[in-house]
């Protein structure tokens, strides 16, 4: 009897050690923010997401604070195949898809429900598929928040304080001909050199979403913070095109589910980080204005009549309109 025991046991060991082992991809995601923050909850949730629904044949692995580099160089490192993911904002996307130029112009949503809906509905999903022949699939829209702006120098209460001051800007088209429309002095840069560009006084200010001057600790380096909600950032998820498409239908569909979730997540941080991020930021000794932003509007009207040739009249009021 012990000699039949002892045959299964050897049996079921052997078994053990020839099963194959389980085949898993790995996979690189990146943001150009801190994990703690609004994108960290986003690529963190994918990456969980991922593997419980495929059952851990993919693990994605998140990067954080730009460590692979900005949001222009990741997005062309996905495109290129050498990352497979990124979580960006929509601030480089015009350089690899300008039908997503439309997306940055100023004043263009009412408020985050507005743009959450514009995005979710036809005229979102039917822009994902822009990306698609750029050797992209954009897994979903996600959210970087309302843009507001900061800097060192002076309170700005109205568009005419925008007047000199050197603000860095994303490497936008879009906005950069738009902060030009405000008078001020535009410095495109990447996103992880803009806080030591703020200390060092290379540039006077920047632009961004509460999410993001918080989880940067831009109060540290900017005394100023005026509410202007001068443009809605759009974040986007990215995937290598020929990377999806080699999954199976079924594993395609876990990770689209699991974008769907990232963005959950994400959006429900922005909502988090905009309900505390004045109380915190003014906790933190930024001087924070409230201001009309109707008259930012107004100021922008020249260069909007640029954007209505560029893009049409009819293609803003369609997003402007949607209900
Ligand atoms: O995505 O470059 C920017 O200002 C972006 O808002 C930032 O990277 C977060």
């Amino acid at each position: 009897m012990k000699s039949l025991t002892r045959l299964a046991a050897a049996l079921a060991l052997a078994a053990a050690f020839s099963a194959p082992a389980l085949a898993q991809t790995a996979m690189k995601i990146s943001i150009s923010v801190a994990q703690n923050s609004h994108q960290g909850v986003a690529i963190d949730t994918f990456a969980r997401e991922v593997e419980k629904r495929t059952g851990g044949r993919y693990k994605v692995q998140p990067f954080y604070s730009g460590s692979l580099g900005g949001e222009r160089e990741s997005i062309e490192a996905v495109q290129l195949g050498t990352q497979e993911l990124t979580f960006s904002s929509t601030g480089p996307v015009p350089n690899f898809v300008p039908e997503a130029r439309i997306l940055d112009i100023p004043f263009l949503f009412r408020d985050k429900a507005h743009a959450r809906a514009v995005l979710d509905g036809p005229i979102g999903q039917d822009m994902l598929k822009a990306f698609e022949p750029k050797g992209f699939k954009a897994l979903a829209w996600g959210e970087n928040g309302v843009r507001h702006m900061t800097n060192s120098k002076r309170a700005v209460n109205a568009p005419e304080d925008l007047k000199g001051l050197k603000m860095r800007t994303m490497e936008n088209p879009v906005h950069v001909a738009a902060y030009k429309g405000f008078g001020i002095i535009t410095t495109p840069m990447a996103f992880p050199e803009v806080f030591t560009a703020l200390q060092q006084g290379t540039v006077d200010g920047q632009e961004n979403p509460l999410s993001v001057i918080m989880a940067a600790k831009f109060d540290q380096v900017q005394k100023h913070l005026s509410l202007t909600g001068h443009v809605y950032s759009p974040c986007i998820l990215l995937m290598n095109k020929a990377n999806f498409d080699k999954l199976s239908a079924a594993d395609k569909q876990h990770f689209l589910d699991a974008a769907k979730e990232a963005v959950k997540a994400n959006r429900a941080r922005v909502d988090e980080d905009d309900a505390k991020g004045v109380a915190e930021l003014r906790s933190k000794g930024m001087q924070v204005v409230e201001v009309d932003k109707v008259k930012f509007q107004s100021a922008l009207t020249p260069v909007y009549a640029e954007f209505e040739k560029q893009f049409g009249k009819a293609n803003i009021d369609k997003i402007r309109n949607f209900k």
